[in-house]
């Protein structure tokens, strides 16, 4: 019989910690698992909160009760404000930069994180996901700023997720490979499950929602069709979408495929956010061989002009997002700037 390894993220992340990070980067990354497994416990109590009390209520100790995005934004803020790791934080669920108290050392790394993307799915039972991305601060004798946090994908350091599923899983990247870790709620640790994932090839899914085809550009719904198998194109591939950008990204890594959130009519930019959602998995997707794109360019090297600032996402195997970009270039005009 042969024993197979059992290797805790803690130990994953310290042996295998890259050349430039130092001793901050490795206990960030433990913050944000710390984080993780709190946010688990919380997600995987959601449906009592019919029995036990709803968000906005008040609990049997007259105490206000959360919602889960409030509280994870807080959880993650708390566990990491005054650790001297971080110069400044960016939360989707914030407008403004989240600075570091005054009172806490400053450190040398940027968090930008979306504390649980696809809350909607929340109350019905739908898996959710936690999204981070982590930059080098500009100027290590400066305090945060926002151009700390307005960095392209490209210069990121590390990016991950957690998604809050059947099971609870971390998936995160340092740059040198992608590497999945399932939590054990029995013993409260992350166990190394899926090491090095790439996006298998041929692929399998197409994750959209449709309901927005009458509003899609001539080049988008022209990629449709062809990802339908239509248009003379050999491709054979099912349509999965869960709206959970996490869930839908998770499954197209593990089973090959792309997901797209397109720009329309009522969405000129699309809906999901460059700095928050789209450059983190962009970064994974490229450390599994995939590829993220805007439909004109790698989502990696857009330079952020805002914290909240949108994108159209089309994101998984390299081949079938570059006939995304093929499409639209062939059939849709250069929008205006501005
Ligand atoms: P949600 O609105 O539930 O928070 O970015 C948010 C997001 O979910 C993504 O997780 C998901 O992929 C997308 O929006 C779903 O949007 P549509 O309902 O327009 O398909």
């Amino acid at each position: 019989m042969t024993i197979q390894k059992i290797v805790t993220i803690e130990r994953f992340i310290l042996e295998n910690q890259p050349q430039h990070a130092v001793g901050d980067f490795t206990n960030l990354l433990y913050d944000i698992a710390l984080a993780a497994k709190l946010i688990a416990h919380k997600t995987t109590r959601a449906g009592l909160v019919d029995i036990l009390g709803r968000a906005g209520a008040t609990n049997i100790q007259g105490e206000e009760q959360q919602k889960l995005d409030v509280y994870a934004d807080q959880i993650i803020f708390r566990l990491c404000d005054h650790t001297g790791r971080l110069c400044v934080m960016a939360s989707e669920e914030q407008e403004n930069i989240v600075e570091i108290p005054e009172e806490f050392p400053k450190g040398r790394y940027v968090l930008i994180y979306d504390p649980l993307d696809g809350s909607s799915n929340i109350d019905v039972n739908v898996s959710v996901g936690t999204i981070f991305a982590i930059f080098r601060c500009i100027d290590w004798d400066l305090r945060g700023r926002l151009e700390d946090c307005l960095q392209p994908g490209k210069d990121l350091v590390a990016a991950g997720y957690i998604l809050y599923g059947s099971s609870t899983m971390m998936v995160y990247s340092t740059g040198n490979g992608v590497h999945g870790f399932t939590l054990d709620p029995e013993i409260g640790e992350f166990l190394l499950s899926h090491e090095n994932m790439m996006m298998p090839n041929p692929p399998s899914y197409y994750s959209v929602n449709h309901s927005y085809f009458g509003r899609w550009s001539t080049g988008v719904q022209q990629y449709i069709r062809w990802l339908q198998g239509r248009n003379e194109s050999e491709i054979v591939l099912s349509e999965r979408y869960i709206g959970s950008l996490v869930a839908d990204f998770h499954r197209n890594l593990q089973k090959g495929g792309v997901f797209l959130y397109p720009a329309e009519t009522r969405k000129p930019n699309g809906k999901l956010r460059l700095l928050y959602e789209a450059a983190p998995l962009a970064f994974l997707a490229k450390q599994a061989g995939g590829y993220a794109s805007n439909g004109r360019m790698p989502i990696l090297d857009i330079q952020p002009d805002s914290l909240h600032q949108r994108v159209p996402l089309f994101i998984g195997n390299r081949p079938l997002v570059e006939m995304a970009e093929k499409l639209i270039n062939e059939h849709d005009p250069i929008p205006a700037e501005g």
